[in-house]
Parts: structure tokens; C-alpha cells; sequence
């Protein structure tokens, strides 16, 4: 084609918006708009998360090749005006992040002139620039945004969209965590999960147990340093994503033992390690000591500072009873306290621990076992985080708990990778591998009618155990399948006219999404042969 026959057409562009999550509402009409070079200005108030959302998507949407590959067969496009500017407004710039943080959004792309983007907070600028980005497409020579004139009025239908991310099992670079977080952005997910610590390394650095890293790190390289945890929290913040960070008491804990050996129980027990917990190696804080309670304090009181977020996970998951029962100085302890037992040392462990956490201002986040396999009531302001079945999504909402699903069965994005050390025979506990369609096809609010009820559903996390992942393979191993999570947690199962999307319905959308990632540096996965995209229907 000469040069002269493009001028206000554009070959090759896709007919159909490719957005991912889907807006809550959407018009569009049949015009096609020019948008070679949009300039983002602000009206008004400004924050520094906007000002830093505008220079980044500015610089996506003036990069952007993405190509949706579904109209690669697809022929000349005509445009019938162009697009120079957005202009951003915001009613508030609050920047806290919560789950009161309002992301709501409003979008108007007009066949020529202005667009424009309302939001009533700086993180509804954020996702309302992640879908104006998703906009453009452009093919190698020009960009456009097809079907203008647009109107979108976008919200979530879950204020927690999370990934829950272990960084104890394997280590993952601070610039794998940014790639992490970048990704999440552009799926509109806003809650990382950070289950930092865990049995296998204490990677992140305690000013008070120097020991805790110094001892407990895979090495000094394999450490996120005080100037590492903040230059992620100050990156996600940017992206509208809070960080809640989880430090896990009393099991998993075995790495502890390597700077207070004196407060352990149960210490790489071997060979019998699974009669003790439920993945080597076995180790959990004593609870009959009244020091495991100070440590476990002195850790929350170093850790919530250092996490702005008012949400602070205490874990609480898969507790061996076996583990104090046979231990020796729990039976002593409790021969001297005739009346008590493990189960009265356990609500006492918890008790303390979780008041201590309320006299910092946090709310507490806790593995659902805390509430279900213990005699401890948490508090009624404690968000539960369940992932065994959907049962306990409903019992916990039953006993009027705010809950997270990160149900193993559809969200546990490790498993089906095949057996690791605990299972060498092939019989992994997790499998089978959960493909994005399971992932989409999942509905936490299943079973639960009551209006209440369904109120303290808060949202879902994937979760990302790393016995079988690090940097080098995590972009598959999360996308896109955990962007079929954060779809359903942003737009909710059903459309407007309440019909439940099939993943039949969303797949291109979703290949389309997966493409887009990848042009933005993530390798996600593929979904299915290029040649099915060119191909369409
Ligand atoms: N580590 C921790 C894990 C798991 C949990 N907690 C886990 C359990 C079962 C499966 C996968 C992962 N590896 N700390 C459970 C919350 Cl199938």
C-alpha cells in the first residue's frame, strides 16, 4: 500500500473492543477515531499516584503495538475523526488504599476532539487509564480506538482482588515482583498478598532479629532489604495495589528455629516428617513458651510498621497437634498446669497475639483453620481467608465473618506441575493442573442467598505456592489465568441483563488480553494455536 492511501484509514483493525476485565457498562457506535498521539492533561486536582499513572500510560499508549489478533484477516478501516487529548478529572485525591478505596471511573471517547476520564479518586484515574489503554490498537503504522463513540461507567463488584504470592519456598527477584505488579495493574487486580515468609527461608530483613535473615535467607543477595520492601509497596501503590503482608504463626515456622531454636517445637523431624506437618521441613513455635508469644509480637510490632496497610495476615494455616503433643516441654508444661491442653494453649497463643495486633490499629487476616480448627473466636472485624472448600465460604459468612476465597480447588494456580519431594511417587496433593477456564467458571458467592451474607464476601485471591516456581517461569504460571480471576472479582459473574458469562463467550477477549500482556513484556501463556485468532468463528 503507498503512503498516500493511508492517510485517514487504517488497515487491519480489530472490530470488536477487546477489553479485559469487561466494564460494568458499556455503549459504543460504529465510528472509528484516529489516536496517533494522545496527550493526558489533568483538570483540577491532581496526586502524585495520577501524575505517575499519566506519565506510565502515556508512555504505554504512545508505544502501543498491540495488534488485536483476532482481525489480523480484516480489511481497511475507515476513521472518521481523531483523538488528541484526555482530560482527567478527580473529586477527591485521597490516595489511602482500602477497602473503602473507591476505583469507580467514568469514560467518554467521542468520534472526534476530547476524551474524557472522571474518576472520584486517584485510583479510579488508574483503572480508568488501564481501559482507555486497552483502547488503542494500532497496526504497525497508525492507532485508533474503533467503535466511537464510547461511554463506559465502570466499578468492581469486589473491593479485594488478590494474589496471594509466596516468596519463602523460592525466591523471586524485586524485578520480578515490579513485573508482578504490573501485570496485576493491568488486569485491575488491587490486593498482593504477600505470604513472605514461610518453613523453607525468612527472605526479608528484621532490624529486630537481625538473625531472622541473617540466618534464615537463602542468601544476602535473596533478601528483600527494608529499600526493596518499600520500593515494591511505593510501586504497587502507584498501580492502586495495597500490599498486606502475612507472617505465619505458629506453623510453618521451621526457618525460625534457625535464631531461636530455644522456642521451637517439633524441628525437622525426619523421617516420620508428615506426622508432624503437612510439608518438610516440620518446626512450629512452642506455644506452651511465653517467649513464642513475644517473638510473634516483636515481629508484628516491627512489620506493621514498616506495611502502611491497615490489613496485617497472621496465617494460622495446616496446625500439627502432633507436633506440641509429643513434644517434651509442652508435656511438661502441662503436667505443672493441671486444666490446661493444647487446645486451651492454642486459644491463648492466638488470644494474645491477635489483641496485640489490635493495639497497633490493624485489622488481622488469618487463614480460615484459625476461626474453623481451633477454639479461638477471632473478633468480628476479622476478615477470614478460606481455601479449602466452598463450604467454608459459607460458614464463615454464616457466622457473620468477612471472608476471602482462595479455594484450592479452583484458585491454587502451583498445583499440576507435578509431585515435588513430599510425593515422589506421583501422587501430588495438588493437582491437577487448574486451567483458566476452572479459574473463570468459579463463584464465591455460590450458595449464598441472605443479602447480608453476601455482603461480607470481600473477593478472591488466586494463590501462587512456589515449591515449583520462581522468576524464571512465573509469568505462565499466574497469566492468564489469574486474569480470569480478576475479571470475575471486577465484573462479577453476570452481564447487565443478568446473564452468566460462559468461558466460551470471554475466550477471545481473554487471548486478546493475553496478547496485549505479552506486548507489554509479561509471557503469559498462550491459549490456543495463532492460527484459531486468524481464523475467527
Ligand atoms: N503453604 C502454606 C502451603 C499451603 C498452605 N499454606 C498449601 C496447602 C495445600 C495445597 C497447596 C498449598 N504450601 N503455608 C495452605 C494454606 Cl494443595
Amino acid at each position: 500500500m503507498k503512503l498516500s492511501a493511508m492517510i485517514g484509514f487504517l488497515a487491519a483493525l480489530p472490530s470488536a473492543l477487546a477489553l479485559w476485565p469487561i466494564p460494568r457498562t458499556l455503549t459504543q457506535g460504529t465510528s472509528n477515531t484516529q489516536a496517533a498521539l494522545v496527550t493526558i492533561n489533568v483538570q483540577g486536582n491532581s496526586s502524585p499516584v495520577v501524575t505517575s499513572a499519566i506519565s506510565r500510560y502515556q508512555k504505554l499508549i504512545n508505544g502501543e503495538s498491540f495488534v488485536a489478533p483476532a482481525d489480523y484477516k480484516r480489511g481497511i478501516v475507515k476513521t472518521a475523526g481523531s483523538l488528541s487529548c484526555l482530560t482527567v478529572t478527580i473529586k477527591s485525591a485521597d490516595e489511602t488504599l482500602g477497602l473503602h478505596t473507591d476505583e469507580s471511573y467514568t469514560l467518554d471517547v467521542p468520534v472526534n476532539g476530547t476524551a474524557t476520564l472522571k474518576a472520584q479518586s486517584p485510583y479510579g484515574v488508574v483503572r480508568g487509564l488501564e481501559t482507555f489503554s486497552q483502547l488503542v490498537t494500532g497496526n504497525g503504522y497508525s492507532k485508533a480506538i474503533l467503535n466511537t463513540p464510547i461511554h463506559i461507567e465502570d466499578s468492581p463488584v469486589y473491593p479485594h482482588r488478590g494474589l496471594s504470592f509466596d516468596t519463602s519456598r523460592n525466591f523471586y527477584s524485586v524485578n520480578s515482583i515490579l513485573r508482578i505488579l504490573d501485570a496485576m495493574a493491568y488486569n485491575k487486580m488491587n490486593t498482593f498478598h504477600w505470604h513472605v515468609v514461610d518453613a523453607h527461608s525468612w527472605p526479608i530483613e528484621s532490624k529486630s532479629i537481625p538473625g531472622l535473615h541473617q540466618k534464615g535467607a537463602y542468601s544476602s543477595s535473596m533478601t528483600y532489604y527494608y529499600a526493596d520492601v518499600k520500593r515494591i509497596i511505593q510501586y504497587a501503590k502507584e498501580r492502586g495495589i495495597r500490599v498486606i503482608p502475612e507472617f505465619d504463626v505458629p506453623g510453618h515456622t521451621y526457618i525460625v528455629g534457625q535464631t531461636k531454636p530455644e522456642i521451637m517445637s517439633c524441628t525437622n523431624k525426619l523421617p516420620n516428617w508428615d506426622h508432624f506437618a503437612a510439608e518438610p521441613p516440620s518446626g512450629q513455635l512452642n506455644i506452651a513458651k511465653p517467649e513464642s508469644i513475644e517473638f510473634t509480637n516483636t515481629i508484628i510490632s516491627e512489620y506493621t510498621k514498616l506495611f502502611p496497610d491497615n490489613v496485617f495476615h497472621l496465617g494460622g494455616d495446616e496446625v500439627n497437634r502432633n507436633c506440641w503433643t509429643e513434644d517434651p516441654d509442652v508435656q511438661k508444661y502441662l503436667a505443672a498446669h493441671p486444666g490446661e491442653d493444647v487446645e486451651s494453649l492454642l486459644v491463648n497463643f492466638y488470644t494474645k497475639v491477635h489483641d496485640y495486633l489490635e493495639t497497633t490499629g490493624k485489622t488481622a487476616y488469618t487463614w480460615e483453620e484459625t476461626l474453623f480448627h481451633s477454639k479461638y473466636v477471632p473478633n468480628n472485624s476479622t476478615i477470614l481467608q478460606v481455601w479449602i472448600d466452598q463450604a467454608s465460604v459459607q460458614k464463615a459468612v454464616a457466622q457473620g465473618y468477612r471472608v476471602v476465597s482462595s479455594s484450592y480447588d479452583a484458585y491454587y494456580l502451583d498445583c499440576g506441575h507435578g509431585a515435588w519431594l513430599p510425593n515422589w511417587d506421583g501422587n501430588s496433593w495438588c493437582d491437577p493442573f487448574k486451567t483458566w477456564m476452572h479459574v473463570y467458571n468459579y463463584d464465591v458467592a455460590a450458595n449464598i442467598t441472605d443479602p447480608a451474607q453476601k455482603k461480607l464476601i470481600l473477593g478472591t485471591e488466586v494463590a501462587l505456592w512456589s515449591e515449583q516456581s520462581d522468576e524464571h517461569v512465573i509469568d505462565g504460571r499466574l497469566w492468564p489465568r489469574a486474569s480470569a480471576m480478576a475479571e470475575t472479582a471486577w465484573s462479577g459473574k453476570m452481564d447487565a441483563s443478568g446473564h452468566v458469562r460462559t468461558t466460551g463467550e470471554v475466550a477471545s477477549r481473554l487471548h486478546e488480553q493475553r496478547y496485549r500482556m505479552v506486548g507489554r513484556g509479561i509471557n503469559a501463556e498462550p491459549m490456543q494455536p495463532l492460527w484459531c485468532a486468524r481464523n475467527p468463528g
